[in-house]
């Protein structure tokens, strides 16, 4: 270590931390953390090891800062961020100000948000300056993805957030051991936050908000926030780190749940599944009867002729609303006794919090994201504020559930059989169908993906956009790359995955939902027993969906409801108008917004185009299942 990095060290740290630090002997990590002293100057310093004081002490912490509040089921506290009737609005991810740091002469496409090195860098590091005088800042180690395992990679966060600190302890695995078998290797990510002026433990400089990602020097820059979204550093904000990583190591990093599928006798398929936030990603990976992997993150590696995905995570940063016993009792079950969890953003009355579908009669009072909160409560501009707000989450260890798959820790990962992805799609897309094959579903359903926007993110609501692969906030290498990249993935594989697409927001035209909130449920052993070729098929131009006559059987025996004939025909009627022109604007967006886009994605999408149109030629418009006779 070089003498100006040590004085810096020493001048912060106590002995003791500075020890821990060292322990670490990597000039990579002690400059890192020198450099962040120098540019934030806080007042002192926590290395935080793998140790229970360690990690009990940023607990501790996190309530003693006031970031978290105890609520009165033990282990439970609540945190809030800025409020949203104040300038501070803080409550989701904040796309327009998260933006990679551009070097010069790279260019990443249209679609990706980006700022001139230089300039951006400039313009955090104003933004961090001092930014943590008078705080302790805190030294995290995490390893995303099982420790021991070859497709795990070791990170580390500084943070002058409690909340934050203590938050990744419940999502990630900690890491000081497996960085000790770093050596001094410089693979690793890294991620320096700042919440930056607060009032009442919130930030308020909100207009300064930047999230800025430094991908050659796999940094992360977060400064003026506390959403989890823009400040835990190895959610989002690494994923985009790594999807570089998997392209140069030729792997995927994807924004996937993984989930076993419980099938006949004791078998267990393996799915990874795409869905953008709020899009029922969580709700898919915890179906009852199910077992999980993770909710949100998985790398992809291939392996003995098979794709392996593992979690990146050990937890669970889940969406609150419409969390009740009845459609997610497991979740339900473990948030409602006694264990560590954080809420956030949720209302507070006699320490006992409330969120929206919840199932109970709400009280009229209490604290929630606007402070004190009454029945009727209006923001500055005259709009009701409701009890708790729309993006409220909870954070849980995935230990902590009942239903945590065996194989979740496994080095090796899971084998995965199927892909699933799925957006908040009101007229297009019928409720389940498979692609013909991996190219087919990569091109149509894949890089194809739309939903409409949603609280995750700050900004309007209910606009369709594109999502390729959910993964398009994410995406830090030029699109057309990122899709080649999965077509080569299952390359000269023996069993590569079955790519499906659900949709579980499929409306009528009065704009009612068609489907039931447990269908899915149906939909998984649906696609089950379809990767082991035990049911078959009807080929439609677009895909191939299930058979009524095993739906019929499926629905009962799952959820113990009848599935009328009627009910099969308004759901998986084909839509051809509405299937033309999402393969419009599909093909524009490629033609127009993305460099380079392989050439088999549009000849993928003209021949589903000319096939929807001989349909609409011989059968009409909209299609009855029934129509498509013959069997895949
Ligand atoms: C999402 O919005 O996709 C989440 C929560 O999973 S976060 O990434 O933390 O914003
Ligand atoms: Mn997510």
């Amino acid at each position: 270590m070089n003498e100006n990095c040590k004085e810096t060290l020493q001048g912060k740290l106590t002995d003791e931390n500075y020890e821990k630090l060292i322990r670490l002997d990597n000039p990579k990590l002690h400059q890192f953390v020198a450099d962040a002293i120098e540019l934030c100057n806080p007042d002192s310093v926590f290395v935080c090891t793998d140790s229970a004081d360690d990690i009990a002490y940023i607990r501790k912490l996190a309530v003693e800062t006031g970031e978290e509040k105890q609520l009165a089921t033990e282990g439970h506290t609540v945190h809030f961020d800025g409020y949203e009737d104040a300038e501070h609005h803080d409550q989701g991810r904040d796309k327009a100000n998260t933006r990679y740091l551009l070097p010069p002469g790279v260019d990443l496409g249209k679609r990706l948000n980006t700022v001139d090195k230089a300039e951006g860098l400039a313009e955090i590091k104003g933004c961090l300056r001092g930014s943590m005088t008078g705080r302790q800042v805190l030294v995290r180690f995490f390893c995303l993805g099982p420790t021991g395992s070859e497709f795990s990679i070791s990170g580390v966060q500084i943070t002058d957030s409690a909340y934050v600190g203590h938050s990744e302890d419940l999502l990630y695995r900690s890491g000081y051991e497996q960085f000790k078998l770093l050596g001094s290797s410089t693979e690793f990510f890294r991620v320096l936050h700042s919440a930056g002026e607060v009032e009442n433990n919130v930030s308020v400089a909100t207009d300064k908000r930047r999230i800025y990602i430094d991908l050659e020097d796999e940094i992360v820059y977060s400064v003026n926030t506390q959403y989890g979204g823009n400040t835990i550093g190895f959610k989002k904000l690494s994923l985009r780190l790594a999807i570089r990583r998997a392209d140069r190591e030729g792997w995927l990093a994807e924004h996937m749940l993984i989930m076993g599928v419980h099938g006949p006798g004791s078998r267990v398929t393996y799915f990874a599944g795409a869905f953008p936030s709020f899009c029922g990603k969580t709700s898919t990976s915890m179906i009852n009867g199910e077992t999980i992997v993770g909710d949100d993150l998985a790398y992809l590696h291939r392996k003995a002729g098979r794709v392996h995905a593992v979690n990146v995570e050990s937890g669970i940063f889940g969406v609150i609303e419409n969390v009740n016993a009845d459609d997610d009792p497991v979740i339900w079950n473990t948030i409602t006794n006694p264990g560590e969890i954080i809420f956030s953003n949720i209302l507070v009355t006699d320490g006992v919090p409330y969120w929206m579908g919840d199932g109970r009669e709400h009280p009229e009072r209490g604290i929630n994201y606007s402070g004190e909160w009454h029945t009727g409560k209006t923001d500055k501009n005259g709009k009701t504020i409701s009890p708790a707000h729309k993006n409220a989450r909870y954070t849980v260890r995935l230990s902590d559930l009942s239903n945590l798959d065996e194989k979740a820790e496994d080095p090796e990962g899971v084998p995965v059989g199927g892909i699933i992805y799925g957006g908040r799609d009101s007229d297009t897309w019928v409720p389940v169908q498979q692609a013909f094959n991996w190219m087919h579903g990569v091109v149509t359903i894949g890089a194809s993906l739309e939903s409409e926007t949603t609280a995750a993110t700050l900004g309007a609501m209910g606009v369709r956009t594109f999502q390729p692969m959910s993964n398009l906030d994410f995406v830090s290498l030029p699109l057309g790359r990122y899709v080649q990249n999965h077509m080569d993935f299952v390359t000269a594989l023996e069993h590569p995955p079955i790519i499906f697409a659900v949709n579980y927001f499929q409306k009528n035209s009065e704009g009612e939902y068609i489907t039931g909130m447990n269908d899915k449920n149906v939909w998984v052993k649906w696609m089950e027993l379809r990767v082991h070729g035990d049911v078959d098929a009807i080929r439609t131009p677009a895909g191939d969906i299930p058979l009524y006559e095993d739906l019929q059987k499926l629905f009962p025996a799952i959820i113990g409801a009848e599935y009328t004939r009627e009910q099969y025909v308004e759901q998986f009627t084909l839509r051809i108008p509405e299937s033309v022109s999402k393969i419009d604007r599909i093909e524009e967006i490629y033609r127009t917004e993305v460099a380079d886009p392989p050439q088999v994605l549009f000849d993928l999408l003209a021949e589903q185009r000319e096939r929807l149109e001989e349909a609409e030629k011989k059968h009409g418009p909209y299609v009855s299942p029934f129509d498509f006779a013959g069997g895949a």
